[in-house]
């Protein structure tokens, strides 16, 4: 908890500094930004995406090689597939209903839209086919979950079935996670200032004037996803997980996604936060990595959102069809959307030429994207997290929370 006060604090801080450089020394802010600000975040950043391949893969490689595992996965995946698709649904929902009760796109200058390429999406076969490694090394080296996750099951699933002679790479396994869970913790102590860094980094060159001028399309995208938020709430308490404890146990993964608007970076304190609110190991090492490759519902409800508020910049009209279309692109688009910063903006434009919507959309809502990116990852982390905690709650597998394991308590969970 102390955790997610320092994070949100830096956060505070973060868009204060960055305000004040932006409001009364514009002439210092490129200069701060690129010589100090942005490569003190980009580090931090990366020193975390340093910790996600190792520690996911040796999770997934340990939890795989449990006994009964793999039927176990099976039913895991196909249970958390249903609930993603379910929940993902939902949030389009919100996020085209919000767009169409606000009209946020009605009266806003498009005159600054620029062309914007469009980006073909992957056909269903080539991205089924994609999931499957040809190179464990290829996969890890570039933190492809998916790949990874199937990786780690051959793995596991062999391991099992050789025992004996899999012994001493279980073991290394294991201590390679118990040495990525100690990297974990001392790169968290360095956590407030990477998100003061990367927070100030953007408040201090974009400044609020591009907030204000679309101010009620920041307000409707953000309302849209604070509904959604109460909705999992609403979800957790009704199948008796005590919301309050999960907010208690996962605000640090929360905070750390607004503040980065990573979930790729935010997996490894997720995967911390869920052990320490009771989750069965083995279920989180393999839900989290699951989840965090492609339940992304910050980037459903901006879909559909950010659609209709083309549709009215652009005076188009909303037929039943066009809003199916959107509907239906926008779902898929929320699966296929990277964890990254930016990864839902680059995605606006498969969502738009899709629906036949002009591309120019995208550069109208481009400025003000990384202030709402970070709450939409923070929704995509707890879409992700709130349903791996309804799977251990349909399996009955949830134990009681025991004190927070952090990695600088030295206990493991
Ligand atoms: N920033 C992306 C993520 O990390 C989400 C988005 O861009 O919509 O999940």
């Amino acid at each position: 908890m102390a955790h997610t006060r320092q994070i949100l604090l830096a956060l505070i801080l973060g868009i204060l500094a960055g305000g004040a450089v932006n409001l009364f020394l514009p002439q210092w802010a490129g200069v701060l930004d690129t010589q100090l600000l942005t490569p003190l975040g980009q580090v931090f950043l990366r020193l975390l995406q340093f910790i996600v391949v190792p520690l996911v893969f040796c999770a997934l490689v340990l939890s795989f090689t449990q006994v009964d595992r793999s039927e176990s996965v099976g039913r895991y995946a196909g249970k958390l597939l249903m609930l993603y698709v379910l929940t993902s649904a939902v949030a389009l929902a919100i996020g085209m209903g919000m767009a169409a009760w606000l009209t946020p796109g009605l009266g806003v200058d498009s005159a600054q839209a620029a062309g914007v390429e469009a980006r073909d999406p992957t056909p269903l076969a080539q991205w089924l086919v994609g999931l499957v490694p040809k190179n464990p090394f290829e996969a890890l080296a570039e933190a492809n979950l998916l790949q990874i996750i199937l990786a780690a099951a051959l793995v596991g699933v062999a391991a099992r079935q050789l025992p004996e002679q899999s012994r001493p790479l279980v073991s290394l396994l294991q201590s390679g996670y118990d040495v990525t869970l100690k990297i974990l913790s001392m790169v968290l102590k360095l956590a407030p200032i990477g998100v003061f860094a990367l927070i100030a980094s953007v408040v201090a060159t974009q400044g609020f004037d591009l907030l204000l001028k679309l101010g009620l399309y920041v307000i409707g995208l953000l309302a849209a996803i604070g509904a959604m938020a109460v909705f999992y709430l609403a979800l957790l308490a009704i199948t008796g997980a005590r919301p309050l404890a999960y907010l208690r146990h996962f605000g640090e993964a929360l905070s750390f996604a607004l503040g980065t608007a990573s979930s790729n970076a935010t997996l490894p304190i997720a995967l911390n936060n869920a052990r320490a609110y009771g989750a069965p190991h083995q279920l989180s090492a393999f839900a989290l990595p699951f989840g965090t490759a492609l339940k992304r519902d910050g980037a459903a409800v901006l879909q559909g959102f950010n659609a209709l508020f083309v549709a009215q910049l652009f005076g188009v009209e909303v037929t039943l069809t066009l809003a199916a279309t959107i509907f239906t692109t926008g779902l898929l688009v929320s699966f296929s959307t990277a964890g990254v910063p930016g990864a839902g903006l680059v995605a606006m434009s498969t969502v738009l030429s899709a629906a036949g919507l002009p591309l120019e959309g995208v550069a109208v809502v481009a400025g003000v994207d990384r202030f709402t990116d970070g709450f939409r990852t923070s929704l995509n982390v707890m879409g992700n997290t709130a349903n791996a905690m309804l799977l251990s709650r349909l399996e009955g597998r949830h134990h009681a929370a025991h004190p927070a394991a952090h990695p600088d308590s030295g206990q493991t969970g």
